[in-house]
């Protein structure tokens, strides 16, 4: 049955008698319909990939391209007269996630059920998402993010569950989203929910009663911790999670036969980051209910768990005071109480014990405990075995392992950049859609004059893409002729948004005094700051009243446009990505685990500059030198520094005149009057007294190599060399591989 037929026995009229709404309504289910048809019987075993974080973005096209119907209900819909990016349009993003972390779990998701693996998401359904970002005199405000709605990807399914509390107990429902692979099978993406939720108790922005837990349970995303019910609330939502999993898990494993005690036989679980780790107690207990003894459980649950580390910044390895498990989950404690005298026993060091000072310490019960520990990238992982994990490393070498993530290639190169894809298969055929190793075969075509040209054409058509929808959804206007230099994800001190605003300040200033560069510079971010990060939400502040200085200033404006992108998301992503010719990948390095913006934009053909941190040193490895903008200190040097306390930033402002004026700037009288003195101050006395993250060390290279690179452009044939090159060697950075080699190495589906 077409789209249109389908559509017409729902509305009883042809679809060119329909609204927008009810032909977005009416492909929702004719495409649910598609996808129920390809869901797996299943095979015995079977992957658990639980997270808190499940960023999918619009479901739409990416599931019409997916199921292979997307150029066939795009030829229907206009033949009536209509079009599939207005119908897009009505869809609501699902503010689901915080970053990379979220997004990557998105991106396995497509990546699971494309390579016909036996695997499903599991997490919560916040009604709120993390929260919408809006800007009020050039600071961020947060308001609730609303996604859910009649019609929505989700199904009610009948699987309830009792979760038990210390002191109350909530009934749960499980919610699904089907999962397209691509031209393969569907899984599921379940999502926990209760029912006794209530959104009419926020208040004032996401504010709401903390302590009223059956009523917020799911009502948002990292919830503000700043105090005990903050943080109580986010125990409660952790052990929500893992709890209905860990039901599900057993529930599906007795169906299948399990006996229990060969539950790694039908289960593995890849704990995503720390915030499901209390799967490992939960699934204990819930064994020893089942009949299983203290020793039979944990045995058998040693055996199903693996984890992912995303971050060696120690604020985000979790540990929880033991009073809290005690109010929240106090069946719990015990049984970590026993894991943590296991350990004990056999080892005295205090660094690796599971419960130490009051506090339970997530990612060692997960380590002691697991199969596998792996970090997301080749440097992150050998940083986390040499320094902040080292003892654990000693402990079990064979646990370690990298694996360096990936983005799914269909939802960013075939959507969201369909001039490029269809340059790229005129070239080199359709193969490398299914497997991404074959752009490579792109190189042959890097000497190619007329070829190259129709890159940086794509590239400038994109650019205007960008141009158009920033006017219209934004307000903003941006020319397209200028080069545009982005950097979006999350605001955090470590991936150093302010060292970008600094180089906008020294732009500023060569301009007024008549250094203009060769074509103007749109220096773009996209960034959301969590809502108790006072110094991120300071730098958003500071680059807003930059934004607006040098929009106001007739001498700059001409040569200089700072843009920061209301709201940034995966929809924002999507227009952001394919249009960009410089992105910034400039993290203190050993900070950022992998980055995953980075393989997105190398696959759309922009050119990074960045330090080596993270992917980017092994991205710089694919292009060579002359590919990629490399500059600053390496990791072996900031780590020695934090070792050594060694770092004074203010040495570097006093000896640096540049720099110093730059600085000054922050608090100079231009900026305090569009600005909060506030707020300005208190980055300022940041910057000079503690720069925790470095910039200003990197800052003379980092502006330096921003000139080579503005330089290089200008040549413009040599510029599309580079970008042919960028994406001939993203193949690597397929989520396709990331997953195939999880499968290999841990969980062997
Ligand atoms: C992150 C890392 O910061 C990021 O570098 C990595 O690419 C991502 C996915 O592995 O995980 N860790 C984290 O806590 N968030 C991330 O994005 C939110």
């Amino acid at each position: 049955m077409t789209a249109n037929e389908y559509i017409k026995i729902r509305f009883g009229r042809h679809m060119d008698q329909c609204t927008n709404e009810e032909i977005y309504v009416g492909l929702l289910e004719y495409v649910k319909d598609k996808a129920k048809s390809k869901e797996i019987a299943g095979g015995k075993k079977k992957l658990y990939y639980i997270s808190a974080e499940f960023l999918i973005g619009k479901l739409l096209s990416n599931n019409l391209i997916n199921l292979g119907i997307y150029d066939e209900v795009k030829a229907e819909l206009e033949a009536c007269g209509k079009s599939l990016a207005e119908i897009e349009e009505i869809e609501v993003e699902p503010s689901l996630g915080n970053g990379g972390l979220g997004r990557l779990a998105a991106c396995f998701l497509d990546s699971i059920a494309t390579l016909g693996l036996n695997g499903d998401g599991v997490g919560l359904a916040y009604h709120m998402g993390l929260f919408k970002q809006v800007f009020n005199n050039n600071l961020q405000n947060e308001e609730p993010n609303p996604w859910m709605s009649e019609h929505s990807w989700m199904t009610k399914t009948e699987r309830t569950y009792q979760v038990d509390f210390g002191g109350f107990n909530v009934t749960s429902r499980m919610y699904d989203i089907d999962v397209t692979g691509y031209d393969s099978v569907t899984t599921k993406l379940h999502l926990f929910d209760v029912d006794t939720v209530d959104e009419s108790i926020i208040k004032d922005g996401i504010n709401f009663d903390k302590s009223e837990f059956t009523k917020n349970l799911t009502l948002f995303l990292y919830p503000d911790d700043s105090d005990d019910n903050g943080r109580l609330l986010r125990v409660y939502q952790q052990y929500f999670m893992v709890s209905n999993a860990a039901q599900l898990i057993l529930d599906e494993a007795v169906e299948k036969g399990s006996n229990l005690y060969d539950l790694a036989d039908y289960a593995v679980i890849q704990i995503n980051d720390t915030h499901p780790s209390m799967v490992i107690p939960e699934l204990i207990r819930l064994l020893q209910i089942r009949g299983l003894t203290m020793d039979e459980a944990i045995d058998v649950v040693s055996k199903c768990t693996a984890y992912t580390n995303h971050t060696i910044l120690a604020e985000a390895l979790e540990k929880w005071p033991i009073h809290f498990m005690m109010k929240a989950v106090p069946q719990l404690m015990p049984i970590i109480r026993e894991l943590h005298n296991r350990i004990a026993k056999k080892v005295a060091d205090p660094d690796v014990a599971i419960i130490k000072d009051g506090l339970v310490h997530m990612a060692h019960m997960d380590i002691h405990y697991g199969i596998s520990i792996n970090g997301v990238a080749a440097l992150h992982t050998e940083i986390l075995k040499e320094t902040e994990l080292h003892k654990f490393y000693e402990l079990y070498p064979e646990k370690f392992n990298n694996k360096t993530n990936g983005i799914t290639f269909r939802r960013w190169l075939l959507y969201c950049n369909p001039e490029l894809s269809k340059l790229i298969e005129e070239l080199i055929g359709p193969g490398f859609k299914k497997d991404a190793t074959e752009l490579k075969k792109l190189e042959q075509y890097m000497n190619d004059d007329a070829v190259v040209q129709r890159f940086l054409d794509v590239k400038n058509t994109r650019k205007t893409v960008l141009k158009n929808y920033l006017a219209k959804t934004q307000g903003i206007e941006i020319d397209d002729n200028s080069v545009y230099d982005i950097q979006i994800k999350r605001l955090h001190e470590y991936k150093r948004q302010q060292m970008n605003a600094l180089y906008v300040i020294n732009k500023y200033f060569e301009i007024k005094e008549g250094k203009k560069p060769a074509r103007p510079i749109t220096v773009i971010f996209g960034a959301k700051a969590a809502p108790a990060y006072v110094i991120a939400k300071d730098i958003i502040h500071l680059i807003l009243c930059l934004s607006e200085i040098i929009a106001k200033d007739p001498e700059v404006s001409p040569y200089l446009k700072v843009v920061m992108v209301e709201n940034y998301n995966v929809t924002l992503a999507e227009k952001l990505i394919p249009a960009c010719d410089i992105h910034e990948q400039i993290s203190l390095a050993s900070k950022e685990a992998s980055g995953t913006s980075n393989m997105k934009f190398m696959l759309n053909g922009a050119v990074a500059i960045g330090t080596m941190d993270g992917a980017n040193v092994e991205m710089h490895e694919f292009v060579g030198d002359d590919n990629i903008y490399i500059f600053g200190e390496d990791s072996d040097t900031v780590i020695k520094r934090y070792a050594d306390a060694s770092y004074c930033s203010r040495e570097y402002y006093e000896k640096d005149a540049n720099l110093k004026k730059c600085v000054d700037f922050i608090v100079s009288d231009e900026l305090l009057a569009v600005g909060q003195k506030e707020n300005l101050e208190r980055l300022y006395n940041e910057l000079l007294n503690k720069d925790w993250f470095m910039t200003f060390p990197d800052f003379k290279d980092y502006c330096q190599t921003k000139e080579k690179a503005f330089a290089d452009y200008e040549d413009r044939l040599t510029w599309g060399r580079k970008m042919v090159k960028n994406i001939a060697n993203a193949g690597f950075f397929s989520s396709d591989r990331t997953i195939a080699q999880y499968n290999a190495d841990i969980w062997h589906l």
